[in-house]
């Protein structure tokens, strides 16, 4: 558990570095690059250190000798001296405060320095007694975004991200299957449905020892305590935060506890009436005629086709309209993550990514992409070491020089990530734009600017005749940051009519497009991409959660721009610029 301490701590020396008076980009940005690789790295800091000692460390993307020393003081004494100094300057639970939208550590440490607020439990007590809005550069608006922010962090506390649900309830499955007790395991419960925040872990299980599978669930380095534990169903309370229900059922009724616990509630509770409807009687044990006989219970498929249904894949189960479809036969063909061929919102070293371009292509080509496209932000991104123009074109040249070198094994496609400025204009000179194969334009800035400013902030950008694919529309941070306020509709009008691409960002805290606004948008005819937003290697594999979203947001093969080949997207991109 070093790993995540230690990047918290780096976070937090970050933010406390940014109250300094001195000019300290460099150090801030190694602390934070370095927090975001012990964040995701699967090997423990302390095993590291065990067996290759500090250069062991050293040899970790994006740790200098500096930060290694850091971290073997934090394992050999559970402290990191430089941060318990900031810390005594500045006693502010930083890590906390800072997850509030609109609380950055500036502005913490201006209500400690005024008001003495060190916690969020401090600065409630100071918002209900109104005293927020009296300090100068806060006033009533900051006052009442804090508190929204506050009540947002509050509703969010309990779900995690499928991002950090999915890959937990994988290695779960994956122990209790090596054990050979089981003879079928299967993910159920809105992780299944690839929601994007999840409640609590569901697994199915077929085993003829049920009693060894929960011992052996108890046991596993992923749970913390057992809540409570019956012949068939165990629930445990798992150390990322949340419970896990294992449920061992009889393999003559698994496909109907399948379609029982993947759900929705709202999808089953639909479903159930439809068997009503023709005299049945549907629960997790089968569905059975008016005499109690079995019509289907061992398979899935065989359950909806006996209720005069098209088997409609989980990511659609939520009452949205499948069902009407299901029961018509026209579901529609869902995209798949072998479909996709390339990846078109990818950092690098040159802003605030963590490996070289030339690794992330290597990575992406291991995956089997065939395009890859390069993104970097642009100048108005200062913290996150956007390029100017000059520094894009050393960047162009070694995106040249790349391309030279794989020869056609995978194309590396020239763009940026460029800020739509708060006016709707685009953050690179039109020499730089000129030169891109794409533009992917984002907001990053102004984020609480009115619906209909903002609106008209991205419409400019969209008619500009220069960008090709909007990336994160909305700009929300799951459980963090709510979306900025746009008129969807029209957004989505403009982004038709002047052929630019909407993207599904795959990185788990933004999936955005979500699904609500993918099925809007699906209604306008627009054209998708589905990109991860990497900002290092690994991220790379996170398609899988935009292609989440795609599908529960119904999108088909046909709807998304990255599986085409590369001519025929490049057609696409070159006829609004
Ligand atoms: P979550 O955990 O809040 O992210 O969402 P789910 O969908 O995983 O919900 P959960 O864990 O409470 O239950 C798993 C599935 O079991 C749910 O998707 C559908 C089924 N289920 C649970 N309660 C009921 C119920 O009262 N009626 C019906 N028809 N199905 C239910
Ligand atoms: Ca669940
Ligand atoms: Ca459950
Ligand atoms: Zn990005």
């Amino acid at each position: 558990m070093n790993n995540q301490k230690i990047a918290e701590i780096f976070n937090e020396i970050a933010d406390m570095l940014e109250l300094s008076k001195e000019n300290r980009i460099f150090e801030i940005r190694a602390y934070k690059k370095a927090a975001l690789t012990l964040d995701s790295m699967q090997e423990e800091v302390s095993d590291i250190l065990e067996k290759k000692g500090i250069e062991g460390l050293m040899e970790i993307q994006g740790i200098g000798k500096g930060l290694a020393e850091k971290i073997k003081e934090f394992v050999a004494t559970g402290k990191i001296k430089k941060y318990e100094e900031l810390k005594k300057q500045y006693p502010i639970d930083f890590s906390n405060l800072t997850r509030i939208q609109g609380m950055g550590s500036k502005r913490a440490f201006m209500l400690y320095k005024k008001l003495g607020v060190r916690n969020i439990e401090d600065l409630r007590t100071v918002i209900q007694t109104h005293k927020v809005r009296e300090l100068a550069g806060f006033g009533e608006k900051s006052e009442n975004e804090l508190k929204n922010g506050i009540a947002l962090l509050d509703a969010s506390k309990g779900r995690i991200l499928l991002g950090t649900a999915l890959p937990e309830a994988e290695l779960i499955m994956k122990s209790l299957a090596a054990s050979g007790l089981v003879e079928k395991i299967e993910l159920a419960g809105s992780t299944r449905r690839m929601k994007e925040t999840v409640g609590d872990l569901d697994i199915l299980v077929i085993s003829d020892n049920s009693k060894k599978v929960m011992d052996l669930a108890e046991r596993l380095p992923e749970t913390q305590s057992t809540i409570s534990k019956g012949p068939t169903k165990i629930t445990l309370w798992l150390k990322i935060g949340i419970s896990c229900d294992i449920r061992v059922v009889e393999k003559e009724s698994f496909g109907a506890a399948m379609q029982y616990f993947i759900g929705s509630k709202d999808h089953n509770v639909k479903v159930r009436q439809i068997a009503i409807k023709k005299g049945y009687k549907l629960n997790e044990y089968g569905l059975f005629d008016m005499k109690g006989k079995i019509l289907a219970n061992e398979n899935e498929v065989e359950i909806y086709k006996k209720l005069g249904m098209q088997y409609p894949e989980p990511e659609m189960r939520e009452n949205r309209g499948e069902i009407e479809l299901a029961q018509e036969g026209r579901l529609p063909k869902l995209v798949s993550l072998n479909d996709i061929i390339g990846d078109l919102h990818v950092h690098s070293k040159h802003s605030d990514g963590l490996n070289s371009i030339e690794e992330m292509v290597i990575e992406a080509k291991r995956l089997g992409r065939k395009y890859i496209g390069i993104t970097d932000h642009s100048k108005t991104e200062y913290i996150a070491h956007g390029m100017d123009e000059k520094r894009f074109l050393e960047y162009s040249k070694e995106i040249d020089m790349l391309n030279k070198k794989f020869d056609g094994e995978i194309k590396i496609l020239k763009s940026a990530e460029t800020d739509i400025l708060k006016d709707g204009s685009l953050d690179f000179s039109k020499e730089a734009l000129d030169q891109m194969d794409y533009v992917l334009a984002s907001v990053h800035t102004n984020l609480t600017m009115k619906k209909e400013e903002m609106t008209k902030r991205v419409i400019t950008a969209i008619e500009s005749g220069k960008m090709n694919i909007l990336a994160h529309p909305t700009d929300r941070i799951i459980n963090q940051r709510p979306s900025i306020q746009l008129d969807m509709d029209k957004i989505f009008e403009a982004a038709k009519a002047n052929n630019v691409v909407v993207e599904i960002d795959s990185y788990p805290e933004r999936l955005d497009l979500n699904d609500e606004n993918i099925l809007k948008a699906k209604k306008y005819g627009l054209n998708f991409s589905i990109s991860t937003d990497s900002h290092r290697l690994q991220h790379l594999s996170f398609m899988r959660y935009g292609i989440g979203m795609a599908k529960r947001g119904w999108l088909e093969k046909n709807d998304i721009v990255n599986v085409m080949p590369l001519e025929k997207l490049i057609k696409i991109f070159n006829k609004n610029r």
